[in-house]
Protein backbone atom coordinates (compact mmCIF):
# COMPACT_ATOMS: atom_id res chain seq x y z
CA UNK A 1 0.00 0.00 0.00
CA UNK A 2 2.72 2.80 0.92
CA UNK A 3 4.98 4.47 -1.42
CA UNK A 4 8.25 4.80 -2.55
CA UNK A 5 9.60 7.90 -1.53
CA UNK A 6 12.81 9.33 -2.61
CA UNK A 7 14.53 11.77 -0.64
CA UNK A 8 16.17 14.38 -2.71
CA UNK A 9 18.13 16.73 -0.74
CA UNK A 10 19.37 19.84 -2.96
CA UNK A 11 21.53 22.53 -0.78
CA UNK A 12 21.12 25.81 -3.32
CA UNK A 13 21.87 28.88 -1.46
CA UNK A 14 22.57 30.82 -3.83
CA UNK A 15 19.33 31.56 -4.99
CA UNK A 16 19.28 33.99 -2.13
CA UNK A 17 21.63 36.49 0.10
CA UNK A 18 21.43 34.73 3.59
CA UNK A 19 23.56 31.74 4.28
CA UNK A 20 22.47 28.95 6.00
CA UNK A 21 20.02 27.48 3.80
CA UNK A 22 22.26 24.98 2.10
CA UNK A 23 21.82 23.07 5.81
CA UNK A 24 18.29 22.77 5.74
CA UNK A 25 18.50 19.32 4.38
CA UNK A 26 20.62 18.31 6.96
CA UNK A 27 17.93 20.01 9.45
CA UNK A 28 15.03 17.98 8.23
CA UNK A 29 17.25 14.43 8.15
CA UNK A 30 17.78 15.69 11.99
CA UNK A 31 14.26 15.95 12.47
CA UNK A 32 13.69 12.66 11.78
CA UNK A 33 12.03 12.88 8.47
CA UNK A 34 12.95 9.36 7.24
CA UNK A 35 11.35 7.64 10.11
CA UNK A 36 8.47 9.21 10.09
CA UNK A 37 7.35 8.54 7.10
CA UNK A 38 8.39 4.88 7.42
CA UNK A 39 6.33 4.84 10.21
CA UNK A 40 3.47 5.26 8.19
CA UNK A 41 4.31 2.27 5.97
CA UNK A 42 5.85 3.71 3.24
CA UNK A 43 9.52 2.59 1.77
CA UNK A 44 12.09 5.58 2.36
CA UNK A 45 15.36 5.59 0.21
CA UNK A 46 17.91 8.83 0.61
CA UNK A 47 19.61 9.83 -2.49
CA UNK A 48 21.94 12.11 0.15
CA UNK A 49 22.27 15.61 -1.77
CA UNK A 50 22.61 16.59 -5.26
CA UNK A 51 26.26 18.60 -5.71
CA UNK A 52 25.74 22.08 -6.02
CA UNK A 53 28.26 24.90 -6.21
CA UNK A 54 29.65 26.22 -2.74
CA UNK A 55 29.12 29.98 -2.81
CA UNK A 56 32.80 30.81 -1.81
CA UNK A 57 33.88 28.88 -5.07
CA UNK A 58 31.47 31.09 -7.59
CA UNK A 59 32.29 34.68 -6.47
CA UNK A 60 32.75 35.68 -9.60
CA UNK A 61 29.35 35.17 -10.25
CA UNK A 62 27.79 37.44 -7.67
CA UNK A 63 27.54 39.97 -9.64
CA UNK A 64 24.47 38.13 -11.56
CA UNK A 65 23.29 36.59 -8.28
CA UNK A 66 25.02 33.28 -9.14
CA UNK A 67 22.55 32.80 -12.64
CA UNK A 68 25.00 30.33 -13.94
CA UNK A 69 25.29 27.90 -10.95
CA UNK A 70 21.81 28.44 -10.05
CA UNK A 71 20.54 26.93 -13.52
CA UNK A 72 23.17 24.01 -12.58
CA UNK A 73 21.53 23.40 -9.78
CA UNK A 74 18.10 23.08 -11.08
CA UNK A 75 19.18 20.81 -14.30
CA UNK A 76 20.46 18.60 -11.74
CA UNK A 77 17.59 18.68 -9.67
CA UNK A 78 15.44 18.03 -13.11
CA UNK A 79 17.36 14.88 -13.92
CA UNK A 80 16.45 13.74 -10.30
CA UNK A 81 13.09 14.18 -10.54
CA UNK A 82 12.41 12.86 -13.77
CA UNK A 83 14.38 9.68 -13.02
CA UNK A 84 12.33 9.36 -9.79
CA UNK A 85 8.84 9.66 -11.74
CA UNK A 86 10.30 6.98 -14.06
CA UNK A 87 11.08 4.79 -11.70
CA UNK A 88 7.18 5.20 -10.20
CA UNK A 89 8.84 6.89 -6.47
CA UNK A 90 7.28 9.70 -4.91
CA UNK A 91 10.50 12.02 -4.86
CA UNK A 92 10.67 14.70 -2.14
CA UNK A 93 12.88 17.32 -2.34
CA UNK A 94 14.42 18.82 0.29
CA UNK A 95 16.32 22.36 0.01
CA UNK A 96 17.71 24.83 -0.01
CA UNK A 97 16.07 28.08 -1.42
CA UNK A 98 12.58 27.63 -3.51
CA UNK A 99 15.03 28.43 -6.77
CA UNK A 100 15.67 24.66 -6.96
CA UNK A 101 11.74 24.27 -7.66
CA UNK A 102 12.66 25.26 -10.87
CA UNK A 103 13.87 21.82 -11.46
CA UNK A 104 12.01 19.33 -9.27
CA UNK A 105 8.55 20.87 -10.90
CA UNK A 106 10.04 21.03 -14.61
CA UNK A 107 11.46 17.43 -13.89
CA UNK A 108 8.42 15.64 -12.22
CA UNK A 109 6.21 17.25 -15.45
CA UNK A 110 9.07 16.13 -18.06
CA UNK A 111 6.03 13.16 -19.02
CA UNK A 112 2.63 14.58 -17.85
CA UNK A 113 1.44 17.57 -16.29
CA UNK A 114 0.90 18.18 -12.76
CA UNK A 115 -1.21 20.18 -10.68
CA UNK A 116 0.86 22.58 -8.62
CA UNK A 117 -0.04 23.62 -4.80
CA UNK A 118 2.71 26.52 -4.67
CA UNK A 119 2.25 27.42 -0.64
CA UNK A 120 4.50 30.07 0.24
CA UNK A 121 4.57 33.41 1.93
CA UNK A 122 5.56 34.94 -1.85
CA UNK A 123 4.73 34.55 -5.08
CA UNK A 124 8.57 33.71 -6.58
CA UNK A 125 6.56 35.80 -9.44
CA UNK A 126 9.33 38.41 -10.14
CA UNK A 127 11.78 38.87 -13.59
CA UNK A 128 14.90 39.83 -13.81
CA UNK A 129 12.52 43.47 -14.78
CA UNK A 130 10.44 43.64 -11.37
CA UNK A 131 12.52 42.24 -9.14
CA UNK A 132 14.13 44.53 -6.33
CA UNK A 133 16.23 42.32 -4.69
CA UNK A 134 18.05 40.25 -7.75
CA UNK A 135 17.40 37.02 -6.11
CA UNK A 136 16.67 34.26 -8.12
CA UNK A 137 14.34 32.34 -5.45
CA UNK A 138 12.14 35.20 -5.88
CA UNK A 139 11.63 34.51 -9.45
CA UNK A 140 11.23 30.52 -9.97
CA UNK A 141 6.98 30.68 -10.27
CA UNK A 142 7.78 32.70 -13.10
CA UNK A 143 10.48 31.23 -14.75
CA UNK A 144 8.28 27.64 -14.66
CA UNK A 145 5.93 29.59 -16.71
CA UNK A 146 8.44 30.65 -19.37
CA UNK A 147 9.16 34.25 -17.68
CA UNK A 148 12.30 35.61 -17.12
CA UNK A 149 16.22 34.71 -17.35
CA UNK A 150 16.35 32.68 -20.59
CA UNK A 151 18.83 30.42 -18.54
CA UNK A 152 16.31 29.64 -16.15
CA UNK A 153 13.23 28.74 -18.90
CA UNK A 154 15.48 26.42 -21.08
CA UNK A 155 16.13 24.02 -18.84
CA UNK A 156 14.75 20.10 -19.14
CA UNK A 157 12.91 20.70 -22.06
CA UNK A 158 11.53 23.64 -24.71
CA UNK A 159 8.55 25.96 -23.41
CA UNK A 160 6.95 26.92 -20.49
CA UNK A 161 7.12 24.11 -17.68
CA UNK A 162 4.05 24.96 -16.55
CA UNK A 163 0.70 26.45 -17.41
CA UNK A 164 -0.98 29.26 -15.27
CA UNK A 165 -4.32 26.50 -14.91
CA UNK A 166 -1.54 24.21 -13.18
CA UNK A 167 -0.82 26.26 -10.16
CA UNK A 168 -2.35 27.48 -7.48
CA UNK A 169 -0.73 29.80 -4.66
CA UNK A 170 -1.52 29.47 -1.52
CA UNK A 171 -0.94 31.90 1.95
CA UNK A 172 0.54 34.98 -0.05
CA UNK A 173 0.80 37.78 2.23
CA UNK A 174 4.01 39.76 0.49
CA UNK A 175 4.38 40.95 -2.62
CA UNK A 176 6.81 43.37 -4.55
CA UNK A 177 4.76 45.82 -7.09
CA UNK A 178 5.63 44.64 -10.54
CA UNK A 179 5.21 41.35 -9.03
CA UNK A 180 2.14 42.21 -8.39
CA UNK A 181 0.80 43.29 -11.62
CA UNK A 182 2.53 40.47 -13.31
CA UNK A 183 0.59 38.36 -11.21
CA UNK A 184 -3.21 39.69 -11.90
CA UNK A 185 -2.39 39.63 -15.29
CA UNK A 186 -0.80 35.98 -15.21
CA UNK A 187 -4.64 33.67 -14.54
CA UNK A 188 -2.89 31.80 -11.74
CA UNK A 189 -5.54 31.10 -8.96
CA UNK A 190 -4.18 33.06 -5.76
CA UNK A 191 -5.55 32.37 -2.28
CA UNK A 192 -3.77 35.51 -0.24
CA UNK A 193 -3.88 35.45 3.94
CA UNK A 194 -7.32 37.55 3.53
CA UNK A 195 -9.21 34.73 2.00
CA UNK A 196 -7.82 32.21 4.36
CA UNK A 197 -8.53 34.50 7.10
CA UNK A 198 -12.52 35.16 5.57
CA UNK A 199 -12.80 31.54 4.87
CA UNK A 200 -10.58 29.58 6.78
CA UNK A 201 -8.22 27.02 5.24
CA UNK A 202 -10.12 24.23 4.82
CA UNK A 203 -12.65 25.86 2.15
CA UNK A 204 -9.47 27.13 0.96
CA UNK A 205 -7.57 24.49 0.04
CA UNK A 206 -10.94 22.44 -0.76
CA UNK A 207 -11.52 25.19 -3.44
CA UNK A 208 -7.83 25.12 -4.43
CA UNK A 209 -8.13 21.40 -5.53
CA UNK A 210 -11.39 22.11 -7.08
CA UNK A 211 -9.09 24.27 -9.42
CA UNK A 212 -6.73 21.50 -10.22
CA UNK A 213 -9.13 18.31 -10.53
CA UNK A 214 -8.12 18.29 -14.18
CA UNK A 215 -4.78 16.54 -12.98
CA UNK A 216 -4.73 13.29 -11.25
CA UNK A 217 -1.27 14.02 -9.91
CA UNK A 218 -0.29 16.70 -7.69
CA UNK A 219 3.11 18.29 -6.51
CA UNK A 220 2.98 20.22 -2.84
CA UNK A 221 5.82 23.30 -3.12
CA UNK A 222 6.30 23.89 0.57
CA UNK A 223 8.41 27.38 1.04
CA UNK A 224 8.96 27.31 5.35
CA UNK A 225 7.94 30.96 5.28
CA UNK A 226 4.21 30.08 4.40
CA UNK A 227 3.83 30.07 8.57
CA UNK A 228 3.84 32.59 10.72
CA UNK A 229 7.34 33.07 11.84
CA UNK A 230 6.50 32.69 15.91
CA UNK A 231 5.78 29.32 14.92
CA UNK A 232 8.41 28.86 12.08
CA UNK A 233 11.55 31.22 12.59
CA UNK A 234 13.97 29.41 11.10
CA UNK A 235 13.33 31.10 7.13
CA UNK A 236 15.34 34.09 5.58
CA UNK A 237 12.48 35.95 4.01
CA UNK A 238 9.63 35.86 7.46
CA UNK A 239 6.69 37.62 6.68
CA UNK A 240 4.56 37.69 9.68
CA UNK A 241 0.58 37.31 9.72
CA UNK A 242 1.15 33.53 8.19
CA UNK A 243 -0.25 30.28 8.85
CA UNK A 244 -0.37 28.42 12.34
CA UNK A 245 0.71 25.21 12.57
CA UNK A 246 -2.74 23.95 12.83
CA UNK A 247 -3.51 25.44 9.64
CA UNK A 248 -1.09 24.39 7.85
CA UNK A 249 -1.65 20.77 9.06
CA UNK A 250 -4.98 20.78 8.04
CA UNK A 251 -4.15 22.06 4.98
CA UNK A 252 -1.76 19.14 4.40
CA UNK A 253 -4.28 16.70 5.83
CA UNK A 254 -7.27 17.97 3.68
CA UNK A 255 -4.21 17.50 0.44
CA UNK A 256 -3.68 13.62 1.69
CA UNK A 257 -7.01 12.72 1.68
CA UNK A 258 -7.43 13.49 -2.40
CA UNK A 259 -4.55 10.88 -2.18
CA UNK A 260 -2.94 12.19 -5.29
CA UNK A 261 0.23 14.22 -4.16
CA UNK A 262 3.30 12.29 -5.78
CA UNK A 263 5.98 15.16 -5.07
CA UNK A 264 7.09 17.57 -3.08
CA UNK A 265 9.91 20.33 -2.33
CA UNK A 266 10.08 21.72 1.45
CA UNK A 267 12.37 24.41 0.90
CA UNK A 268 13.83 27.52 2.50
CA UNK A 269 14.49 26.48 6.15
CA UNK A 270 17.86 28.31 7.26
CA UNK A 271 18.97 26.53 10.35
CA UNK A 272 21.17 29.62 11.33
CA UNK A 273 17.92 31.50 12.00
CA UNK A 274 16.26 28.65 13.44
CA UNK A 275 15.43 27.93 17.25
CA UNK A 276 16.22 24.55 18.40
CA UNK A 277 15.19 22.91 14.82
CA UNK A 278 11.89 23.68 15.46
CA UNK A 279 11.49 24.72 11.92
CA UNK A 280 12.60 22.01 10.61
CA UNK A 281 10.62 19.32 12.92
CA UNK A 282 7.37 21.55 12.06
CA UNK A 283 8.57 20.74 8.16
CA UNK A 284 8.81 16.99 9.30
CA UNK A 285 5.45 16.55 10.78
CA UNK A 286 3.44 18.73 7.70
CA UNK A 287 5.33 16.06 5.33
CA UNK A 288 4.08 13.05 7.31
CA UNK A 289 0.50 14.78 7.45
CA UNK A 290 0.85 14.82 3.66
CA UNK A 291 1.70 11.09 3.21
CA UNK A 292 -1.06 10.18 5.64
CA UNK A 293 -0.53 10.53 8.73
CA UNK A 294 -3.86 11.43 10.90
CA UNK A 295 -4.76 12.14 14.31
CA UNK A 296 -7.29 8.66 14.53
B1 LIG B 1 10.82 32.80 -1.49
C1 LIG B 1 11.09 39.05 -2.64
N1 LIG B 1 9.82 39.12 -3.34
O1 LIG B 1 11.94 38.83 -4.86
C2 LIG B 1 12.23 39.01 -3.68
O2 LIG B 1 11.27 32.73 -0.11
C3 LIG B 1 11.14 37.87 -1.73
O3 LIG B 1 11.23 31.59 -2.21
C4 LIG B 1 11.28 36.57 -2.44
O4 LIG B 1 9.36 32.81 -1.53
C5 LIG B 1 11.12 35.37 -1.52
O5 LIG B 1 13.39 39.11 -3.26
C6 LIG B 1 11.43 34.10 -2.23
C7 LIG B 1 11.23 40.29 -1.78
MN1 LIG C 1 9.18 30.72 -2.21
MN1 LIG D 1 8.63 32.56 0.48
MN1 LIG E 1 12.15 32.69 1.73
Amino acid sequence: MGRDIRIIGMPVDLGQSKRGVDMGPAALRYAGLAAKLEGLGHRVCDSGNLEVAVRETVAAEAEQHYLPSVAEACRLTYGAARRAVAANETPLFLGGDHSLAIGSIGGVTHEAPRGVLWIDAHADFNTPETTLSGNIHGMALAALLGEGYPELTAIGRPGPLLKPEDVVLIGIRDLDSGERERLRASGVTIYTMRDIDERGIGAVLREALDRLEHHDSLHVSLDMDCIDPQDGPGVGTPSPGGLTCREAQLAMEIIADCGCCRSMDIVEINPILDRHNRTAQLAAELAASLFGKRIL
